[in-house]
């Protein structure tokens, strides 16, 4: 047996016994639809680094640049479809319904069109505008864009609703995911680097920090080892889009 069959094993053990499920995922579930990650492409974008066009301070130095660089992500993202992995999750979702949450650092919409409803957007979505003036969160899609558009409310730019380094997460959603992560039996921790907070640090929260007992058991599912490895009880090294569709089938979903 290799060794991922047995982790394999002993994750689906885990879950059979598990009452809550939380899931936090980054972009390493959508690797396999074609969807780059941050870190692989070295943290740039056209030449730009990553850091400079989801900021608050690239938007004020170049709203039209930030704006084509969503743009562009949207045009991609509504090309691409979700993974086995996707599915997977949406799979685990319906066997425990509303004890499963999964929260996600993606914003490119992907686990909802796989089937997930209980999907906590931790770092906004591509498919949403927010308005710079009055705060109206509105529906956009992929089609052309000439430009930034204005609120149709008040007339002030739109800004991609979407949370930038050095920006707090929407504490509704920060709060039901923290909430989550703690009251969970397990934890799977798929595709992400685990670098950025306060996202990564949900991960430590299913442990409980010595208060909570017994503590969450974490499975990482990663191509590699991770930040996150040292919180992770069980690791599923292989790409996503195989190894959570193979956990399924250990449980019979
Ligand atoms: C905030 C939206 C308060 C943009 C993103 C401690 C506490 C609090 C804050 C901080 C802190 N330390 C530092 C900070 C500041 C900062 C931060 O965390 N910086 C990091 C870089 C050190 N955090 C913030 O600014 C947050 N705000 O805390 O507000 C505050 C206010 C003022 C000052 C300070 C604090 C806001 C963070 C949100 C930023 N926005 N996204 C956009 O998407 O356009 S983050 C961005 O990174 C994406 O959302 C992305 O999802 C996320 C994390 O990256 P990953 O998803 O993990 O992707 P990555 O490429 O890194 O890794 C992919 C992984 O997948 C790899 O491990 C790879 O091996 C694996 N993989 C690849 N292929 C596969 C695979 N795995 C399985 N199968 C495969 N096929
Ligand atoms: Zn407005």
């Amino acid at each position: 047996m290799s060794d991922l069959d047995a982790e394999l094993d002993r994750a689906a053990a885990a879950l059979r016994g598990a009452t809550r499920v939380a899931v936090l995922t980054g972009a390493g579930v959508s690797a396999e639809s074609g969807v780059p990650t941050f870190r692989a492409s070295d943290g740039l974008w056209e030449g730009h680094r990553i850091e400079d066009v989801a900021h608050p301070t690239g938007w004020r130095r170049d709203p039209r640049l930030v704006w084509q660089f969503y743009h562009a992500r949207r045009a991609k993202a509504a090309e691409v479809c979700p993974n086995p992995g996707h599915a997977a999750l949406a799979k685990l979702e319906a066997k425990w319904a509303d004890r499963f949450t999964l929260a996600t650092q993606n914003v490119d919409g992907l686990h909802q069109r796989a089937g997930s409803q209980r999907v906590l957007e931790l770092h906004g979505s591509l498919w949403r505008t927010r308005c710079t003036g009055c705060g109206e969160v509105a529906a956009i899609g992929a089609e052309p864009s000439a430009g930034i558009p204005p609120c149709p409310t008040c007339a002030a730019p739109l800004r991609p609703d979407i949370v930038w380094f050095g920006e707090n997460l929407d504490p509704a959603v920060l709060g039901a995911a923290e909430e989550a992560a703690f009251a969970c039996d397990v934890l799977i921790v798929a595709g992400t680097s685990a670098v950025v907070f306060p996202a990564a640090g949900l991960i430590p929260l299913a442990k409980g920090g010595g208060v909570k007992r017994p503590p969450g058991v974490v499975i990482e599912c990663n191509l590699t080892p991770t930040d996150a490895s040292r919180h992770a009880d069980i690791g599923l090294y292989g790409p996503s889009g195989e190894t959570l569709p193979r956990l399924c089938d250990r449980l019979g979903l």
